[in-house]
């Protein structure tokens, strides 16, 4: 067949078939397209490993899930406040104008006007003119040294027996939670501890001690609801001499400061705790909610007008951009923080390492 008769006969079939026509037109552009696609990415491919390239690593199985550190659990927090460094300051050096973005930055990590000043200052001073390597290194060094100045310098004193402990904050910052994983940690250490259910002004309050109280092993001594939380103090304390408890703890009600005036009812506690056992409460612990980013640090200004609160409870740092408020109230109130809570189960408070947080928080 000469290619004229192939034509003719192809005309035919195209007359013949109309609908097939219009698909095969259809079709030939989206078979082009895909095509230049194709050898367009083949051309944007990376060249193919020389001879000379190390081997692929050998793929493992997944190791066993590990429990998440602190790096994992302050991450929000760590891009917050470090992460947004290196797309804000990018290849470019520290001049008035990288000074004003890193300004807002900071205002914006929850660290409290006056210690972003603070620290923006000291970048200005130190690390003018200088690279996002320096300006890290500078801010690392001046947060260690503010979260320095808040690590206990021991191990809480357990020489007192009982050992009291009054817990404070407002309400659902994480008091009966952190009370719960304190007592663990104490029971662990082979402490016999009981515990006082002072909040009773909610009504589950007790019920959710005495949970805590079944899952440590731990005695939970309770009042009437509504009733005098002193009263639970007191009856607590007295349980705890008669039966030779080594630590007691206990519970406070998250809304004194709204019910009644929080300086009484704190006093009266502490009054009370303090005829009862010479020298305690020998730890008061003010609970803070790390998601409350400054209102943290209005809160730590009225707790410690009404008590003499000797350590902070930063709870929640897990779920929050916020935690760098950490650093304010370091600065502020320089009270040394006890505890970070870093989750709900019983294993998730923490001692608190000034160094090993601002690893974390740094990414190293
Ligand atoms: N993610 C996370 N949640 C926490 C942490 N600490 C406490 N919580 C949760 O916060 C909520 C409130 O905790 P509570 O211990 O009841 O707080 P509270 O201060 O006793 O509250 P009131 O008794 O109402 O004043 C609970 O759901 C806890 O599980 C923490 O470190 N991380
Ligand atoms: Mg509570």
């Amino acid at each position: 067949m000469d290619a004229s008769s192939w034509l003719g006969a192809l005309a035919a079939w195209a007359a013949a078939h109309p609908s097939m026509l219009l698909l095969l037109a259809a079709a030939v552009p989206a078979v082009c397209i895909l095509l230049a696609g194709i050898t367009g990415r083949l051309r944007s491919l990376p060249p193919a490993p020389e001879a000379t390239a190390p081997p692929p690593e050998v793929v493992a199985p997944a190791a066993a899930p590990r429990p998440a550190g602190l790096r994992d659990r302050l991450r929000l927090t760590s891009e917050a406040l470090v992460g947004r460094l290196g797309s804000l300051l990018g290849a470019r050096r520290v001049d008035p104008a990288a000074l004003e973005d890193l300004e807002a930055l900071l205002l914006g990590a929850d660290l409290g006007v006056r210690t972003a000043e603070a620290l923006l200052e000291t970048v200005r001073r130190e690390a003018s003119g200088g690279d996002l390597a320096e300006v890290r290194r500078v801010l690392r060094e001046a947060i260690l040294a503010r979260l320095r100045r808040v690590q206990p310098q021991a191990a809480s004193a357990t020489s007192a027996k009982p050992h009291v402990v009054l817990v404070l904050g407002v309400n659902g910052s994480g008091k009966t939670t952190t009370i719960g994983k304190l007592a663990a940690r104490y029971v662990s250490a082979g402490r016999r501890v009981l515990l006082g259910a002072g909040d009773t002004f909610r009504a589950a309050a007790t019920p959710q001690l005495q949970v805590w109280g079944e899952r440590v092993g731990c005695e939970v001594i309770a009042g009437t609801q509504g009733g005098d939380p002193a009263a639970v103090a007191f009856d607590t304390l007295k349980a705890a001499v008669a039966r030779g408890a080594d630590v007691a703890i206990i519970d406070t009600a998250g809304r004194l400061q709204t019910q009644r005036p929080l300086m009484e009812e704190l006093a009266k506690i502490a009054r009370v705790i303090g005829r009862e056992v010479p020298g305690a409460p020998h730890e008061t612990l003010l609970v803070l909610d790390a998601n409350t980013g400054q209102n943290a640090i209005s809160q730590a200004k009225l707790f410690t007008q009404a008590a003499r609160v000797t350590g902070l409870v930063l709870t929640k740092l897990d779920g929050t951009a916020k935690g760098g408020v950490i650093v304010g109230l370091a600065d502020e109130f320089g009270i040394p923080v006890r505890y970070v809570g870093l989750g709900e189960s019983v294993d998730d408070l923490r001692d608190f390492d000034a160094a090993e947080f601002v690893d974390a928080l740094f990414g190293e």
